[in-house]
């Protein structure tokens, strides 16, 4: 006789089988057989107040780790809930799984408690999204979850797990445990393609490398600058929805127009990169496309029209590995063209180190990311996390990227207080810093309880304009300043609201008082919350 488990046992086992400490998750009766199955593992349940927010975390745990971060909600409003923060970490490619609970399969089209069909609302937002349809197999699913969040161009994958699975029985001899993280079926870059490729480069002036999100997290800028050293090419991330006007990358739609060939090494070609193509663009520009997707390469292959010179279906890191190995043999370019480039790239306007604000008890932005720096460089372990519309584009271009998290190229608000506490929990010492508008504080606002519960210590550096900015900016530009509206919010004391919740706030309209305020939020070991009050200034442009 063997020992019969519960679907809920096999998932929770398998996941603690495939190496997962911890599950961001928020309960509703679908699930509530796996809060059940996980306290006979070492699962640790982080409860959360949104299912945004638990994708939130689940996404930021995937950026900073390379592990999936694994999310759970509930069927119906709670996988819906949690859908739209997929797209989130479907820009920034991110790892990480999604287990949804799900009507009873013996309920399925006969109007069901919170049916719906949940694999299709996820799949436009997901790299695979499928419903588990036996209980013997759950684990082998999740398995395979893992490998498609992990492997070639990461990205989030849902699975929703019928509540009459979980709590079926299944004798242990049938039950399919998962293969410990099955090898990526990605091919590696072979080594005739990647001496093409430096052949390329090395015929090429002015070379440019645009790598995709997925290498923005501490391993991936350190393969990237080895790259950038290893063929003197300027190696540069697009992760923004600015693209190429990134105010991150300093003067880059200036180098940009000037490069005649481009290196895409895991990057779309898509509107952040302007499809390398206009008034922006030299008209010959070449590209070169390696990626993990064959319809990526094709797609860059129509778009540049007779242009790509080369295409290769190709792991990112494995690439760029190949191309620093291949590159040691090889004759190095001169490096005149890269020492321009970096120049530029690092070009940020003299009056920044002066600019004070023009508004009494208002600071200036590039006042407060002044102040901030040293406080972000002093550790370098320390999380640096930008969220939000012209506030953090500030923080973008003043603050050092080491590591750092940005909403992405999804362009979605809102996810950095849920970025910030799920960073607390994979790093438990050096300072994080949530730098984020007042508009954007709103979405998450509540996590500050779940940062206080699980006593997660970060400070969020909230420009306070009361505005939404960004979209207000778009009212000047396009339709003239009698024509905003709907764009203004109270000078609401959100360090107040942190203050109720059992956190820390420090409310500043004094650039003198900021250090005292940084120093007071970080000696309180508390989840902190820095209410600044800043002027309404658009987002920094960087020309050459
Ligand atoms: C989910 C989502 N909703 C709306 C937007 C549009 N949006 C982008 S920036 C922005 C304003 C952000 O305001 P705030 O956080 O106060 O920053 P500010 O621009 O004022 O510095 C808005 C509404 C978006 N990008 N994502
Ligand atoms: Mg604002």
């Amino acid at each position: 006789m063997t020992e019969a488990l519960r679907g809920a046992d096999i998932v929770a086992r398998s996941l603690e089988r495939l190496g997962c400490e911890r599950i961001f998750t928020l309960s509703g009766n679908h699930i509530m057989s796996l809060f059940d199955a996980a306290l006979e593992t070492k699962i640790d349940l982080v409860h959360v107040r949104h299912e945004a927010a638990a994708v939130h975390m689940a996404d930021a745990w995937g950026r900073l780790t390379g592990q999936a971060g694994i999310a759970m909600v509930t069927g119906g409003p709670g996988h819906a809930n949690a859908v739209g923060a997929l797209y989130t970490a479907l820009g920034a490619e991110s790892p990480m799984v999604l287990l949804s609970g799900h009507a009873a399969t013996w309920e399925l089209g006969r109007g069901g408690f919170q049916e719906i069909r949940q694999a299709d609302m996820a799949a436009p937002v997901s790299k695979a999204s499928w419903t588990a349809t036996s209980a013997a197999t759950l684990g082998r699913e999740i398995g395979e979850a893992m490998r498609i969040a992990t492997s070639g161009r990461p990205g989030p994958v849902p699975l929703s797990v019928p509540s009459d699975l979980l709590e079926e029985r299944v004798e242990s001899n049938a039950i399919v445990w998962p293969d410990a993280h099955g090898a990526s079926s990605i091919p590696a870059l072979a080594d005739p393609v990647a001496d093409a490729v430096l052949a390329a480069i090395a015929g090429a002036r002015q070379p440019i490398i645009f790598a995709g999100p997925q290498l923005s997290n501490v391993s991936g800028r350190a393969l990237l600058g080895r790259l950038e050293a290893a063929t003197k090419v300027p190696a540069v991330i697009i992760e923004s929805p600015r693209g190429i006007a990134d105010a991150t990358l300093g003067a880059l739609s200036d180098l940009a127009r000037r490069a005649d060939l481009i290196v895409l090494l895991g990057k779309a070609l898509d509107f952040t990169t302007r499809w390398a193509t206009g008034s922006g663009f030299d008209p010959n520009v070449r590209v070169i496309s390696i990626d993990p997707e064959a319809a990526l390469v094709e797609r860059a292959g129509r778009e540049m029209n007779g242009r790509l010179v080369l295409g290769s279906i190709a792991d990112v890191r494995n690439a760029a590995e190949t191309l620093i190995a291949r590159a040691a043999s090889m004759k190095v370019r001169e490096g005149g063209w890269l020492a321009e480039a970096r120049a530029a790239l690092d070009k940020r306007p003299a009056a920044w180190s002066t600019i004070v604000s023009q508004t009494p008890s208002r600071l200036h932005p590039a006042e407060v990311f002044r102040v901030l720096r040293p406080y972000v460089e002093r550790d370098p372990d320390t999380v640096l996390i930008c969220d939000g519309g012209e506030f953090a584009q500030w923080g973008q271009s003043m603050l050092p990227l080491r590591r750092r998290m940005i909403n992405g190229v999804a362009g979605s608000i809102g996810g950095s207080l849920s970025f910030a506490l799920s960073a607390r929990l994979a790093e438990r010492q050096a300072p994080i810093f949530a730098v984020l508008g007042d508009g954007t504080i709103g979405f998450h606002l509540s996590e500050f309880e779940t940062a206080v519960r699980r006593k997660l210590p970060f400070v969020a550096v909230l420009g306070n304009d009361s505005l939404w900015n960004a979209e207000s900016q778009i009212q000047l530009r396009e339709y003239g300043k009698e024509r905003m509206h709907g764009c203004d919010l109270l000078p609401a004391r959100y360090d107040l609201v942190v203050a109720a919740l059992g956190g820390h706030g420090e409310f500043v309209d004094k650039a003198a008082d900021f250090p005292g305020a940084i120093e007071g939020a970080l000696a309180s070991g508390k989840p902190a919350c820095i209410n600044i009050q800043t002027e309404s200034i658009a987002a920094p442009v960087i020309r050459l």
